[in-house]
């Protein structure tokens, strides 16, 4: 089983074989996270999601959102020093029924890795930034998605959560303890 970890940090800096992005649905780049990830992955990145979402238009996907809210793409890692980066949209906060759509980002992109042949792999607190998902809402769906899809994804051996601010730490630390 894998083991499952809690972190206060920068996810560009962490040591694993995946880190996961908080997109939007056009892949286009963004502040919070995706900002970070991309500064840091350097300009090949823009490149290769902007490759994927034409990719996803050719193959039939609205030209507005190539990886719809809750999908998960892979692209290289550039200048990063994991092998990969999923990229997945996470829901906007409306209070109408947005967990199952969180749970999805965290499902697929689990099963994403897997399939890909990771063995461990970071998450940010995905929608909890300018998404505006209340935190301790959005705790809940991550650690209960993340236990119940990793018996599905036995090359995984481990999920770190990177928490850039001290009150997610805290719930997650909660969480996971
Ligand atoms: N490492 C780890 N977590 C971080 C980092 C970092 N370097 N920087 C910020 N966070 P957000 P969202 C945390 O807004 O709510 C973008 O523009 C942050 O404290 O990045 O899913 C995209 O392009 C927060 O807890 O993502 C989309 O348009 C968490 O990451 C939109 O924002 C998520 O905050 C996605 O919004």
């Amino acid at each position: 089983m894998a083991v499952i970890e809690v972190i206060q940090g920068d996810i560009t800096a962490v040591d694993v074989d995946v880190i996961v992005n908080a997109a939007n649905s056009a892949l286009a780049g963004g502040g919070g996270v995706d900002g970070a990830i991309h500064r840091a992955a350097g300009p090949g990145l823009h490149e290769a999601c902007m490759k994927i979402a034409a990719e996803k238009r050719k193959a039939g996907a609205s030209f507005s959102e190539p990886c719809p809210t809750g999908e998960a793409v892979l692209t290289g890692a550039f200048n990063l020093r994991c092998k990969g980066i999923i990229h997945t949209a996470g829901p906007v906060w409306h209070g109408r029924g947005e967990s199952g759509l969180l749970a999805s980002c965290y499902r697929n992109s689990l099963l994403l890795a897997e399939q890909s042949g990771f063995a461990s792999i970071a998450f940010p607190n995905i929608s909890t930034g300018v998404y505006g998902y209340p935190k301790d809402l959005a705790a809940d769906v991550a650690v209960k998605t993340v236990r119940e899809t990793l018996p599905d994804c036995p090359g995984i051996k481990r999920v770190l959560f990177v928490c850039f601010d001290r009150e997610n730490y805290g719930l997650y630390q909660t969480r996971l303890s």
